[in-house]
Formats: C-alpha cells, sequence, structure tokens
C-alpha cells in the first residue's frame, strides 16, 4: 500500500460519475463490511451513490450491517451498463465475481482491494496487502491517510470485516495490529458485544439442531487425531438447511483435544463433495492441491468431482499419509 496508490484511488473516485463495488460469491462478513464501508465513505464524502452489489446468495445474518438493504443482486444490474469505476473488495480472483466479471471488465477505470496472498492484481490498480487481516482495516488505513471522518456506522462495518475474518479475534493472522484497530473503532463507538451477537449468535433453532446431529454423526479416526464429518443431501432437506447451516461445524470438530485435522464433507450435487478442512499443526496446502482446492495452511477447502462415499474414502486416505 503506497502513498501514490492511494491518492490515484482518490482522484479515481472524485473522477467518476457511476461507480460499482463487487463483494465476492458466498459473500463474507469482510467482503460485505469492507463493501459497505466503502459506499458509506463514498456518499459522505464524495457526495456520490455508489452501488454495492453481491452475487450468489447474500446471507441474512449480516442484515444488521448499516445499509445492508440497499445491496443489488448482480442479476439487477444492466449488463449493457458502462460503469466508470469498478471496485472490487475482498476478490481473490477475478473468478469470485462469477455472473459480474463482465460488468466489472467494461468498466471505464477498475480497482482490486485485497488481502489473499494469491492474488495477481487483476484490476487496473491493485491495493494488495496480505499483511491485513482484512479488507476493512485496509479500507480503514486508506480513510485515515484521506483524513476523513469515520462515522459509527462506517466502524461497525469495519468492526464485522476484521472480527469475522480472525474467527473472532483468534486465528493466526490477529495481531497487535488487530487490537489497534478493535480499540479504534469501539472508540468510533462500536459495540463489542453488539457485533458478536449479531455475528454469531442469531442461529436459527433448526440450524443447532442441524449441526448437533451432524456433530453427532461424525466419526473419529486416527486415535481421535482425524474428524470426519459427513452432510449429505437427503441431511440437508430433513432440516431445510440453507447453505450456511454447515458454518462453524467443522471449527467444532477442531476444538476436540486429539484432532489434528478436521473436515466436513457435503454433498452439493450428484457426483459433486465440497469439502472444508481445518487443522491445528499440519499445513493443509498438499492435500487441497491434491484434489484441485486452495487456501490457507490451516483452514483449507476443495471440491471432489466424487459421490459423497467415494470422497470421503479417498480424502480420508490422504489425511491418513499426514497424520503418523
Ligand atoms: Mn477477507
Amino acid at each position: 500500500m503506497n502513498a501514490s496508490n492511494l491518492k490515484e484511488l482518490k482522484n479515481k473516485i472524485e473522477k467518476a460519475t457511476s461507480i460499482i463495488i463487487f463483494s465476492h460469491v458466498n459473500p463474507d462478513g469482510d467482503t460485505l463490511g469492507s463493501n459497505l464501508a466503502l459506499k458509506l465513505m463514498i456518499k459522505k464524502h464524495f457526495n456520490k451513490d455508489a452501488d454495492s452489489v453481491f452475487v450468489g446468495r447474500l446471507p441474512n445474518i449480516y442484515s444488521f450491517l448499516p445499509e445492508f438493504g440497499k445491496f443489488i443482486n448482480i442479476n439487477d444490474i444492466d449488463k449493457n451498463k458502462k460503469y466508470d469505476l469498478a471496485i472490487a473488495v475482498d476478490v481473490a480472483s477475478k473468478d469470485r465475481m462469477v455472473t459480474g466479471v463482465s460488468v466489472y471488465e467494461s468498466a471505464k477505470d477498475t480497482v482490486n482491494i485485497d488481502h489473499h496472498k494469491t492474488n495477481i492484481g487483476y484490476g487496473k490498480l491493485n491495493i494488495i496487502d496480505s499483511n491485513e487481516a482484512c479488507v476493512g482495516s485496509i479500507l480503514y488505513k486508506i480513510f485515515k491517510e484521506w483524513n476523513l471522518e469515520i462515522t459509527k456506522d462506517v466502524a461497525r462495518c469495519i468492526y464485522t470485516s476484521l472480527l469475522t475474518d480472525t474467527g473472532g479475534f483468534k486465528y493466526e493472522n490477529t495481531t497487535p495490529e488487530t487490537f489497534m484497530l478493535a480499540a479504534d473503532l469501539v472508540r468510533l463507538g462500536v459495540s463489542p458485544t453488539y457485533e458478536f451477537r449479531a455475528c454469531y449468535e442469531t442461529k436459527p433453532q433448526s440450524m443447532i439442531q442441524f449441526q448437533a446431529y451432524i456433530v453427532t454423526n461424525t466419526v473419529f479416526y486416527n486415535d481421535g487425531k482425524i474428524a470426519f464429518a459427513k452432510i449429505t443431501r437427503s441431511d440437508m432437506s430433513k432440516y431445510n438447511a440453507t447453505d450456511d447451516f454447515t458454518e462453524g461445524i467443522v471449527e467444532t470438530l477442531r476444538t476436540s483435544k486429539n484432532v489434528e485435522i478436521a473436515a466436513i464433507l457435503k454433498e452439493t450435487k450428484e457426483g459433486y463433495t465440497k469439502v472444508s478442512l481445518r487443522s491445528k499443526t499440519k499445513n493443509l496446502i498438499p492435500i487441497v492441491i491434491d484434489f484441485g482446492g486452495g487456501g490457507h495452511d490451516f483452514a483449507a477447502g476443495c471440491t471432489i468431482k466424487k459421490p459423497i462415499a467415494i470422497a470421503f474414502d479417498k480424502l480420508l486416505k490422504r489425511v491418513q499419509e499426514e497424520i503418523d
């Protein structure tokens, strides 16, 4: 993040009449929080209405965020409209905008603001810092650099980015700077209790029951060092589960003292199994790469183009190779 980049971004926003901000598919707290933080700042300090767009399903749990109701489905954007400026936030690669890519690329100018190591810099202007815990914290630095007032609403959006991307201040990306930023945001009026409840204590009852069922049927291997849970489409329909119902299960499995590697395998469609892996000490990248996946050292995933029972056996065999 250098000063000339930040100046260039400011010039681009000042020049543009129409602005669109992209979040990644299957949006999380960081991509949504940073999108809205930027939208609010552009409104307040540049007096422009930016279109915040999402792709796929918008998770309702983030409906507490200011301006959440203004999110536009990419399908409702006129595909022939040429925006002056398109900005992607937390979008590691262009394909994570799915059907939005053509709108992004047809814009007169493009910006890419991200913190993923694997981001190749697909924008005309790229502001990428993989040392930052979340995109929200990159935006905070930008707004500070521009000397702009940060309202409580903007602070709440950024706090949501920070809270969710650090897993509640506990993942490896949690640094002294994380807490310094959190302190700044709390001083701006953010309530940590309220934000935590909104992000983590709003599960529907059927989600608790679904998760309990999946956890109960988890199988442990190698003296409990490996935990594998299976989710079939019939499990999903039995509990009327939406995609977000599986969130947090694999982290629950990792809380077992002996577990070194935990996995959930989810049957997405006939012959497709989506896998999420978590580890305490083993690097997961070599495992998921064997199945065409990616991610971080201790949190990674892949999709195996096999029926769930076969995917289960193949993955288990591969994971067992890593465990003594
Ligand atoms: Mn992120």
